[in-house]
């Protein structure tokens, strides 16, 4: 990746891995308009073009976004994105979503402007998205076949008429590739979300992967469905299933990291989000809350946090260096090239470091190692394990299922039972405090020389289990 790109990345938490780690972003709600009809999604949940279902919480009109905007700039120092995000597509709804741009652009400069968008309307404001200088556009693209696409849209609304089946497809394909074309010859980082609809495109998403390739995008996320009949979406109502993680994994490989790079860290979130992208500090920013707040924004001290961020980063980078440097002279000397493959687990609250206990652990990250290095290659959610000092032993019953195939897991802290029950699945635990990094690498190298064997597991007892703490 060339200097300049990696500059326009490095703080944006979805376009950088690692910066997922380190900065945050917020969704403002002002969009709740939209000119097409997904079978996934249902209007009174989150937009599946970037959310989670749920409801939004409350939509805002763009005043109050830009004051939310400033408050949370205040209380988060490293938020360094807005994105428009929904509920609806926010091009459908273009006064709302330019006045709060405008808005957040003259009252808040240094935050980055964010939009997704299903791409119908995106050529009718491009000049307008260009003059914002607005450097990062998600385009949520599930189809290059009409098709396929018929069985995913039932309408869409252009130009004062509704298109139905094949032909409403057919239009939003081609509204989406010119949006491609468009966004390319502006030099906007692209981004293409597609959810993942097993059985109606998911062989298809890789000629999706090619076509968008083609076209300049930067990166492409696959996301699974998210479909339950409680959502009240066509899919969730006909029983259409998501993917597993582990289908979606294998998508993932087969689209391949060629020119266009593949995202594995989203959360989908909610399209009023607030926080690094594993957390969700939504509720504490309530616009009742919001709008009691007289925002006082310190740029300076926006601007340290900043620095500090980047000293963190800079001897994050130098310490991975010097460890990769060791490794490699170590499988040198041992005349052992390739080692096994390992999938760790990690609990992380942010920072790039191991530092949540296993018990408040909402959903783990998980590495791929091999002597070469590691990978990122997904977060498995979870339901907490830690209920107040004691363990649900239900919630453990899930976490097993999901850390099965690691062959490890670090934390910051582990109760005694939670320690045994994963003994049980073969699944070892390091406490650390370590970079994830540092630590995955290190891990790695002693479970692969004999130093960390499996531990020995005890008989369990459910009674003593509940009482050992998590
Ligand atoms: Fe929001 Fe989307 Fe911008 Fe990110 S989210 S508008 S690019 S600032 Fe990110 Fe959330 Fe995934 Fe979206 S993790 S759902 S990819
Ligand atoms: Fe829903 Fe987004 Fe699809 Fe519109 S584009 S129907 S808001 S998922």
């Amino acid at each position: 990746m060339d200097e300049r790109t990696r500059a326009r990345i490095e703080k944006h938490p979805c376009y950088s891995e690692e910066a997922h780690h380190h900065y945050a972003r917020m969704h403002v709600a002002v969009a709740p308009a939209c000119n097409i009809q997904c079978n996934f999604c249902n209007r009174k949940y989150d937009c599946a073009n970037e959310s989670r279902p749920g409801v939004v919480s409350e939509l805002l009109n763009p005043r109050e976004a830009a004051h939310k905007v400033l408050v949370v700039a205040e209380k988060i120092p490293q938020l360094t994105v807005v994105g428009i995000a929904g509920p609806g597509d926010p091009l459908a709804n273009p006064e709302h979503t330019f006045e709060t741009f405008d808005r957040i652009a003259s009252e808040a400069p240094d935050l980055k402007l964010c939009l997704s968008s299903n791409g119908l309307a995106l050529p009718d404001h491009i000049e307008r998205l260009k003059g914002l200088n607005i450097d990062h556009v998600t385009l949520t693209i599930n189809m290059i076949d009409p098709d396929i696409g018929a069985e995913i849209y039932p309408w869409v609304h252009f130009e004062r008429r509704r298109y139905r089946g094949r032909e409403a497809s057919q239009l939003l394909h081609e509204r989406q590739m010119e949006s491609l074309d468009l966004l390319r010859e502006a030099d906007i980082l692209v981004k293409v979300n597609s959810v993942m609809i097993p059985g109606i495109n998911d062989e298809h998403l890789i000629e999706v992967n090619r076509a968008i390739r083609e076209r300049g995008a930067f990166l492409h996320n696959i996301m699974p469905l998210i479909s339950a009949p409680e959502h009240g979406t066509v899919f969730g109502l006909r029983g259409q299933r998501g993917p597993t993680p582990a289908e979606l994994t294998s998508l993932q490989d087969a689209c391949g990291e060629g020119a266009v790079r593949m995202m594995r860290h989203c959360r989908q979130c909610r399209a009023d989000a607030v926080g690094l992208l594993g957390e969700d500090r939504s509720q504490e920013f309530s616009k009742e809350k919001v709008m009691a707040t007289t925002p006082v924004l310190d740029h300076g001290a926006r601007e340290q946090a900043r620095e500090s961020i980047e000293m963190f980063r800079k001897q994050m980078h130098q310490a991975e260096k010097v460890l990769a440097a060791a490794a490699a002279e170590a499988a040198a000397a041992a005349g052992t090239p390739a080692g096994p493959t390992l999938l760790l687990a990690v609990a992380s609250k942010g920072g790039g470091l191991v530092n949540q206990h296993f018990g408040h652990a909402k959903e783990f990250q998980v590495y791929e190692v091999d002597s070469q290095g590691s990978r990122f290659v997904g977060h498995r959610k979870v339901d907490h394990y830690c209920q107040g000092g004691y363990g649900e032993e239900a919630a453990m019953k899930g976490i097993a299922s999901v850390l099965e195939d690691c062959a490890a897991v670090l934390v910051s802290r582990i109760g005694a039972s939670p320690r045994q029950q994963l003994a049980h699945l073969g699944v070892r635990v390091i406490e650390t405090h370590e970079l994830i990094s540092v630590a995955v690498r290190q891990v790695y190298g002693d479970i692969t020389t004999g130093q960390l064997p499996e531990l020995e597991p005890a008989p369990l007892d459910g009674s003593a289990a509940l009482l050992a703490g998590c």
